[in-house]
């Protein structure tokens, strides 16, 4: 299989630095084996997140030296004001400076306590920010969406008949709003098709009920669309996401992923009437509505980022990148999400170690081997980020799935650094039974991944 080759040259670099593994193994220990604790100049190549990791170009760059500060009125504000209108059709631009924070203005603006929101799938602070209002966040994700090895090219859309019996035993009173996450996160980086969303607009008219997207990453879903949806092979990637974004009155975002800003996000939408709602609570908690909580040359960046992520050249090179790891991986027997997401690949670690129990979390002994041996960063998206006690039995549930995602910054690596990962995580899984599960030895007791130590579990399995 052939790939594209990167659509941009190196014009300046960062050094990264290769430690060593006697060094690595000191601040593992010193870590609690928790990868959230090591020293980021440790490690050599940093696939933790997508978010906020972004390369800038010269252009961006440049950007930040036109930055008007002025407090109010900045002309910065107006250019990503007209780019996000032109992107998206919605009125109203208000920014923030990252997607939590449009998330928390909207929800705080529409949901009550009681009320219930459907999404495809909450990513987490999506949820949290639901929660925080006493609202129920729902996640109703196709079937297929659910099962790593169902090849769909969809994977990310949502249920309409779930939806619909949802709207029909709740009605609009008890849902305030539905929203579609693209590409769905959560799920793997699974995109969303045009006719699903269309579909659950329509039931949301039928209900009188608004939709909204969760747009981090509308640019990879939209690629997806020209590449996988019938009708849209020859429309412009900028035609289809206007296509897209037309199906909802409004979305959240956080550029730190597809806007190619480090920091950055908007809350943008139609209804003349959220405005003053939002405004005000923006007033108060994050900044006024020219700057919303960035510098003016922030949002100049920003600007600038939406309109490039949008060049196609860099799509196809983005998601065949993502997508040659994936496939060099699975071409090795590697089990891993299928078909590989949008932004990221994720590896299936209850099969990788099927000798570790969910109870050893596996996803964990797989993420501190990788960097242990290798100084590859992955993050665990499992039983430790997501297992938690029965408040009434004390015992351990564990969640369906253990993941390791391996998220690819944008413009940040070669193919050839992907490469070197791929190599890496196959001789891991040659040598797979020499892992050893691992227990906590401390945890929090809210979002305890982020936190946990942990230790290794004696003796190591034998091997067979
Ligand atoms: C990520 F472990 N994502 O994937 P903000 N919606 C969606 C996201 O993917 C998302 C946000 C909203 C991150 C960063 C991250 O506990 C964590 O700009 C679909 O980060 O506020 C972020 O956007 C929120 C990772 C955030 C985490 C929180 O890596």
């Amino acid at each position: 299989m052939r790939f594209p080759a990167e659509p941009y040259r190196i014009k300046v670099v960062e050094p990264i630095r290769y430690s060593s593994k006697e060094e690595r193994a000191k601040l593992l220990e010193r870590a609690g084996l928790n990868i959230f604790a090591v020293p980021a100049d440790s490690i050599y190549i940093d696939l933790l997140t997508d978010s906020g990791t972004s390369a800038m170009s010269d252009s961006q760059w440049a950007g930040l030296m036109v930055g008007d500060e002025s407090y109010a009125g900045s002309r910065n504000f107006f250019k990503l004001e007209q780019t996000v209108r032109e992107i998206t059709g919605y009125r109203h631009v208000i920014p923030t400076h990252q997607g939590r924070m449009a998330e928390n203005l909207l929800f705080s603006a529409m949901v009550r306590p009681g009320q219930v929101v459907p999404n495809n799938s909450h990513f987490d602070t999506t949820r949290a920010n639901v929660e925080a209002q006493g609202a129920e966040a729902l996640d109703l994700v196709i079937p297929e969406g659910l099962d790593p090895a169902a090849e769909h090219p969809f994977k990310g859309n949502l249920d309409t008949a779930r939806l619909e019996e949802v709207l029909q035993a709740r009605g609009k009173s008890d849902v305030p709003l539905v929203m579609i996450t693209v590409t769905n996160n959560s799920g793997g980086g699974q995109p969303v098709s045009i006719a699903n969303a269309r579909a659950v607009r329509a039931i949301c008219d039928r209900h009188g009920v608004p939709l909204f997207f969760d747009a981090c990453r509308f640019a990879e879903n939209a690629y997806f669309i020209k590449e996988r949806e019938p009708g849209h092979a020859n429309r412009s990637v900028r035609e289809i996401a206007r296509e897209l974004f037309d199906v909802a009155v409004g979305c959240t975002m956080s550029a730190k992923k597809d806007g190619l800003v480090n920091i950055g996000g908007f809350l943008a939408f139609q209804a003349d009437a959220l405005e003053e709602a939002v405004t005000n609570l923006l007033l108060r908690v994050e900044g006024f509505p020219t700057y919303g909580g960035l510098a003016g040359r922030d949002l100049e960046a920003m600007a600038r980022g939406l309109e490039e992520v949008l060049d196609e050249d860099y799509l196809s090179f983005r998601i065949n990148q993502v997508r040659m790891l994936g496939t060099m991986l699975d071409q090795a027997g590697v089990p891993i999400v299928k078909p590989v997401g949008g932004h990221a690949v994720y590896i299936d670690a209850k099969r990788f170690l099927a000798h570790i129990p969910q109870s050893q979390f596996p996803g964990q002994a797989l993420v501190v081997a990788l960097y242990r041996t290798y100084g590859i960063r992955a993050v665990e998206v499992g039983s430790l980020m997501f297992g938690h006690k029965d408040p009434k039995t004390g015992e351990e549930v564990f969640p369906k799935l253990d993941l390791v995602r391996l998220a690819v910054p944008r413009r940040v690596y070669t193919s050839e650094q992907m490469r070197y990962v791929a190599r890496s995580v196959i001789e891991i899984h040659k040598e797979r039974e020499t892992l050893r599960g691992l227990r906590i030895v401390h945890e929090a007791p809210v979002l305890r991944h982020f936190t946990a130590r942990l230790a290794e579990v004696t003796p190591a399995p034998v091997r067979t």
